[in-house]
């Protein structure tokens, strides 16, 4: 039976059609009736049936770590809660909840931590997501609503992308940005990153700026606004406030463009293009992500694009609209409900007119707080001094997330009471969990979520759900009713709930609020089951919902004029002091999904980039004396980071990158986060992951080994290791920085046993065993002086329960099936596609991404890999001679 439900990754949103297939589901396909994707996936999307069945989940409720059932652990959790209320107040409880929770969970946590149990500590990993550009709506607009939609990033004449990777990390966003590209040659995009990523594939201009130096361009832009005639002086003066206070700051540090270029570290000339460009195209749509959020002068770098908008009135316009995009599939319906500790509920804030007081009635909540409580970083803080007495993590895995996890996880260990309520069975943050609850995931689970454009979007329960795994709303509201508090969370389902949150969205009474979802308060069940992709506000006035918002110039403000706000640029923090150092950011990759709970359970998305990695420019490894490819760590007085030094010279000399989702799961010292201080935003709390300095030393292996199949009791201290799992097994990626002199011994104490073959060659350094019970692999080693393998596709395919005859036995140590090429990395994953086959097809005279797709297959499906694989194209074809 086929199925509409939403995609459970990016802020994109998109819809899935998904058919019912026993316990599971058929390949899914995108929904081409839901307006974000129109029928399309990324490659994360299209592989979400991979990452179903019961494997590594948490299956039954678990209190120190030992199985029970949920009768015992809600009995617990009401007497213990009850008891630390009781004792200690209610707010020496906390709540660190997620952009991944359902809009329904999300409700219900909110109104159980703030109106039931009477702690103000209620906040999210949304704090370190997207806090800030909240923090900015909120300063310009008076609310947080995102004025804009997915169709103007088509509309648009011009598009900036600043500090943002929607070509890996809003994929099919950024394919609709490509399509209308294609559509319309005229049409212009500048991104602006410090480094090379696969968004500037496409684009017109780079600008690689000195990272965190984003208020004085967009300053100077404001500047230049003024000074060329640009600037809206009729819009402003019916619409605005305080211009002037902006335009002067403006000017201190950001004069003209020579002083930006200069304090950018940017060429003079590209700076002026920008400016030119922006001031005479009507049709800007500016979009921004973790770049610029993830500073502490997130919320000023937010607010120095919005004053640019509001200069030229380009806002609430087809085409024309400042774009904060969110990361997580429901980091909107967080912003919706108030689970932030800065929010009451449903927009309303505490020092809201009148909030509290109707939200305790509409409740009917005994303890509501009066002030607001902890963000993210000092409620860790708080647990830590043992203020907070227990916290009931939910949907997040901070012991990975949150900047400096040793901090974290010392809070964690010495708090009385962690709760942590998730899908799989083991994380880092599980590993600390007092009380342990099963979650329903994607497919088992009910509810809806809201997309960057605030659409709201139904995920549908398709599957039975895993062991005893539970909703989040009904795991809440069973622990609130062991409190004793029965009538206010007796909810029938899902449907119950969002009836319950759209009324509350009425309840401040203001008419120029625009979160609103008045209209959908009378949905019956079955108009609930039912329910089609909705833009919110949604009331009598507009049933339909709205694309746009602020189109008539009338802001959420006590006066209804949007605010200019001064911008005083401030660079970075100054990292923990080392020698040499390199400054570090930290960002995603294509086909993971932060802590890789789920994505690191689809063989196919690891293999595009399969260890923890340190991107560097080519000028900064030799330096160091490393290549590319060698093991290194990234060390800073905080904390280290082990990973693959990855050449590129799309870095700027002096800076490098890491990837955020590595963990202990997956490798020994890969958390990022680790060399990230817990530096935030004095305004909106969010932490400036993306700003460290570290200094990089080389790992020197000694020797580099694969072990599929198998693995010891516990790796030996200071070996390096990356867990891959493949389509069949897993392959465990080693390397060590002493010699092991006895290959032979440590192979039996490793695999516990005799191998069934073996090939000693201790002089160069190699050594390969293997191990079979009956006809079948059960494990090979593969040892080498240094780290080339072949490809292991074919070793791994071995291990599919099958009899091996005696010829391929005899080709198992040599890792390699010699009838088939080796097809290096993996570049398109869905029709698993490696480099070396797509080089051979543009030497065999391929030579668009449209002939490598009509030859391979590659980039046909989900199109993620289209700008790498234009990128290969680019590079195979021949210099232009200078002289045409
Ligand atoms: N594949 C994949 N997609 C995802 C996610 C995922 O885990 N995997 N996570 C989702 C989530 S929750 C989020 S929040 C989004 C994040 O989406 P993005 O914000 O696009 O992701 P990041 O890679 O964290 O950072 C974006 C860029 O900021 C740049 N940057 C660093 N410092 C600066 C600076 O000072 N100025 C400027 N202008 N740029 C800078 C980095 O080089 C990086 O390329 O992605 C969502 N989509
Ligand atoms: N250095 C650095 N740090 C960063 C960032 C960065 O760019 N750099 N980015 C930050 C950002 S933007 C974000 S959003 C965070 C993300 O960081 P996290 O939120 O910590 O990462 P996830 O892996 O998404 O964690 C989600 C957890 O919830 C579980 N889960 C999934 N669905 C459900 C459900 O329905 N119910 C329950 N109860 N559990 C569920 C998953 O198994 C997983 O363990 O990381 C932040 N940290
Ligand atoms: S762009 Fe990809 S990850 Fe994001 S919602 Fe769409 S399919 Fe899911
Ligand atoms: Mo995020």
């Amino acid at each position: 039976m086929g199925c509409k439900t939403t995609c459970p990754y990016c802020g994109v949103g998109c819809g899935v059609d998904a058919t019912i297939n026993g316990n599971g589901l058929d390949p899914v396909r995108g929904d081409p009736d839901h307006p974000a994707n129109t029928g399309r996936l990324c490659v994360k999307g299209s592989a979400l049936h991979e990452t179903l069945g019961s494997q590594g989940r948490l299956t039954r409720p678990r209190i120190q770590g030992r199985d029970t059932d949920w009768d015992q652990a809600i009995q617990y959790l009401g007497t213990e809660l009850t008891r630390l209320r009781d004792e200690r107040g209610g707010d020496s409880i906390a709540f660190y909840l997620s952009g991944q929770l359902l809009t329904e969970d999300y409700y219900v946590a909110n109104k159980f931590a703030k109106g039931f149990i009477g702690t103000p500590h209620v906040d999210t990993n949304s704090r370190l997501c997207m806090s800030s550009a909240v923090a900015a709506h909120k300063r310009a607009f008076g609310e947080d609503a995102v004025p804009g939609c997915y169709e103007d990033l088509e509309l648009a004449d011009l598009v900036v992308l600043a500090g943002a990777n929607p070509a890996w990390n809003h994929p099919i966003l950024y394919q609709r940005m490509q399509k209308a590209g294609a559509e319309r040659p005229e049409r212009r995009m500048v991104v602006i990153d410090p480094r090379r990523t696969a968004s500037r594939e496409q684009a017109d201009l780079h600008l690689a700026l000195r990272p965190g130096t984003d208020t004085i361009l967009w300053n100077g832009l404001l500047v230049w606004l003024a000074d060329s005639g640009a600037w809206d002086h009729a819009w402003v003066e019916a619409h605005c406030s305080s211009p002037e206070a902006a335009l002067e700051a403006a000017r201190e540090s950001a004069p003209n463009p020579e002083t930006v270029a200069e304090r950018c570290d940017l060429a003079v000339a590209d700076v002026q293009t920008f400016y030119e460009w922006f001031a005479t195209t009507p049709r800007t749509t500016s979009f921004w992500s973790q770049g610029l959020n993830q500073s502490r002068s997130g919320t000023d770098r937010a607010n120095a694009i919005i004053n640019c908008h509001l200069a030229t009135g380009r806002i609430g316009r087809p085409g024309a609209t400042p774009f904060s995009v969110t990361g997580q599939p429901n980091a909107m319906g967080g912003r919706e409900v108030g689970g932030l500790a800065n929010q009451l509920a449903a927009h309303m804030d505490y020092d809201t007119p009148g909030a509290r007081e109707a939200l305790a009635h509409f409740w009917q909540a005994p303890a509501l707080p009066e002030e607001p409580g902890h963000k993210a970083v000092a409620l860790f803080e708080a647990i830590e001094r043992g203020d907070i007495q227990c916290v009931w993590i939910m949907a997040t895995n901070p012991l990975v997330s949150l900047p400096d996890p040793e901090r974290a996880r010392h809070a964690l260990a010495q708090c009385p009471l962690v709760i942590v309520s998730d899908c799989v069975a083991d994380t880092d943050t599980l590993a600390l969990a007092d009380v342990a609850l099963p979650a329903m995931g994607w497919a088992e689970k009910d509810g809806t979520v809201t997309n960057s454009e605030r659409c709201i979007s139904r995920q549908r329960g398709l599957i039975p759900a895993v062991g005893e795994a539970r909703p989040d709303w009904w795991i809440i509201s069973a622990v609130a009713r062991a409190m004793g508090f029965n009538a206010a969370f007796d909810y029938a389902g899902p449907a119950a709930i969002f009836r319950e949150h759209a009324l509350v969205s009425t309840l401040s009474g203001d008419p120029k609020q625009q979160f609103n979802l008045g209209a959908l308060a009378t949905l019956s069940d079955r108009d609930y089951d039912a329910m089609t992709p909705i833009q919110w506000p949604v009331t009598p006035e507009h049933p339909r919902g709205r694309e746009r918002l602020f189109q008539d110039g009338v802001f959420a403000t006590p006066d209804g004029h949007a605010c200019f706000i001064p911008i005083h640029p401030k660079g970075p923090a100054r990292g923990p002091t080392v020698t040499t150092p390199l400054r570090v950011t930290s960002g995603r990759i294509r086909d993971q999904w932060h802590t890789m709970t789920r994505t690191g359970r689809a063989a196919r998305l690891l293999q595009h980039l399969c260890e923890p990695f340190i991107e560097a420019h080519p000028d900064d490894l030799a330096a160091h004396d490393l290549a590319d490819g060698d093991l290194a760590w990234l060390s800073n007085g905080q904390g280290r980071y082990l990973g693959r030094t990855r050449a590129s010279d799309g870095m700027r000399p002096g800076e490098v990158f890491v990837p955020i989702h590595w963990n202990h799961q997956f490798t020994t010292n890969g958390l990022a986060s680790a060399l990230f201080p817990r530096v935030i935003d004095p305004l909106s709390g969010q932490p400036e992951t993306k700003h460290a300095t570290a200094a990089l030393l080389p790992f020197n292996a000694r020797w580099h080994a694969r072990l599929l199949g198998g693995q010891p009791e516990q790796w030996p201290e200071g070996l390096y290791w990356a867990r891959v799992p493949m389509e069949q097994t897993t392959c465990w990626h080693l390397a060590g920085n002493s010699p092991i002199p006895d290959w032979p011994g440590t192979a039996r104490q490793w695999l516990g046993g005799e191998p069934d073959s073996e090939m000693r060659d201790p002089r160069a350094g190699r050594y390969r065993a293997a191990w079979y019970h009956g006809d079948q692999l059960q494990a090979v080693l593969l040892v080498e002086p240094g780290n080339d393998f072949p490809g292991l596709d074919w070793l791994d395919s071995l291990f599919q329960a099958q009899p091996l005859d005696d010829g391929t036995r005899r080709r198992v140590l040599a890792g390699r099936d010699s009838d088939q090429p080796d097809p290096g990395p993996i570049i398109c994953s869905c029709y698993q596609v490696g480099e070396r086959r797509i080089e051979e097809a543009l030497a065999e005279g391929c030579d668009s991404v449209s002939d490598l797709g009509k030859e391979l297959g590659c980039g046909t499906n989900c199109g993620s890999c289209v700008p790498e694989l234009r990128q290969l194209v680019e590079q195979s074809l021949p210099e232009p001679s200078g002289d045409g």
